[in-house]
């Protein structure tokens, strides 16, 4: 029987931090013992907001790093770059098409993001989740790997292919998401209500990839902790519905660290509890920059040993391996649509 395919991607923007790791590139690094693995840098998706040309090539080679050295293994996994496979775009133009406008204006991404710059967004950050259907979709995917914060993407995604199907024929596999409960939604250390973010304007926010061991530990110093002084794992209480304020009864910020330490050590976070029973956040903050820094040694001494040649030779080699996946299911796609091939 062959086996089933996952497809993910991260922008070459920012400083990707331990939300990317934990919310989506360590569930890559795992399942792409048992998937038939596709994963991909998104550039197109990255110039959907200003990106300076010379840092955004740069960039792109830093995630293809951060990727090989957090373990995913070109022999078992495609990694390759958006552009050098020109069919995302193409599959994406049909694709809009089929999107209505108001369907986009529901995404809570393109909200937040053209609430911070109504004057200067793009039609391109409108598009985003139609790209991001293309990407799937091109590919007959069957699980996607993301954290939270991209379900609703993942959710039109399933309504564009279904949609297409209807008005064509079986055409698209309808995707299915994968997360983590514990690291769907890494939250930022300067404000537990909001998710670690690669644009957060502080750089308290987030703890970078590619952070030295005296920013981690500063950073953890100085992540914002709730009242009282017991280590205690508290869950979010249930929302009473999507348009209430979140209103966190429990240790929202603690209950971010002790998911931080718990992905990264493995320990449950009843056994982190048990651990600092009786100990006060300085001590745990300690234990946790240890973790982290633990975490980051070797990842990073494997990022710096890797050149910038070996890596752009994995990239096109990847882009080889998935072009003609790409290039079979978008003429199948154009010949449904009415197009001369
Ligand atoms: N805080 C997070 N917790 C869990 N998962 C997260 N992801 C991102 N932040 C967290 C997941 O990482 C993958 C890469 O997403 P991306 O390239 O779209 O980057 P991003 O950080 O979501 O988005 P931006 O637009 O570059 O920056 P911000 O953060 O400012 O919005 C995805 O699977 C994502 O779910």
């Amino acid at each position: 029987m062959s086996k089933q395919r996952i497809f993910s991607g991260i922008q070459p923007s920012g400083n990707l931090h331990l939300g990317n790791y934990l919310g989506a590139i360590k569930n890559w690094v795992k399942l792409q013992n048992d998937f038939d693995s596709i994963f991909c840098v998104v550039d197109l998706h990255a110039i959907t907001v200003p990106q300076d040309p010379e840092k955004i090539r740069k960039k792109i080679i830093e995630v293809a790093k951060i990727y090989l050295a957090c373990g995913i293994d070109p022999k078992k996994s495609a990694i390759f770059i958006q552009s050098h496979v020109p069919e995302h775009a193409e599959l994406c133009w049909i694709l809009n098409t089929l999107v209505k406008i108001s369907e986009l204006e529901r995404m809570t991404q393109f909200k937040d993001k053209s609430a911070k710059n109504k004057e200067g967004v793009g039609m391109g950050l409108f598009d985003y989740p139609v790209l991001m259907a293309a990407d799937i979709l091109l590919y007959d995917t069957q699980v996607v790997p993301v954290g939270e914060d991209q379900l609703q993407h993942i959710e039109i995604t399933r309504t564009l292919a279904n949609r297409f199907n209807k008005k064509f024929g079986e055409t698209f596999v309808i995707p299915e998401p994968f997360i983590t409960r514990e690291g769907m939604r890494i939250m930022g250390l300067d404000d537990p209500a909001k998710k670690m973010s690669k644009s957060a304007e502080s750089e308290y926010n987030y703890i970078a990839l590619t952070d030295s061991e005296e920013a981690v530990r500063r950073k953890i110093k100085k992540a914002v902790t709730d009242s009282g002084t017991e280590i205690k794992y508290t869950d979010d209480p249930p929302r009473v519905d999507e348009a209430s304020p979140r209103v966190e009864a429990g240790k929202p910020a603690l209950k971010n660290l002790i998911n931080i330490y718990s992905l990264l050590s493995d320990k449950k976070p009843q056994e982190i509890e048990e651990l600092y029973a009786g100990k006060g956040y300085a001590e745990f903050k300690e234990g946790l920059a240890e973790v982290v820094v633990d975490f980051l040694r070797p990842f990073q001494e494997k990022y710096n040993a890797l050149t910038d040649e070996e890596v752009l030779k994995i990239l096109q080699a990847g882009a080889e391996k998935v072009r003609p996946l790409a290039r079979k299911k978008l003429e199948e796609v154009k010949k449904k649509v009415g197009f001369i091939l």
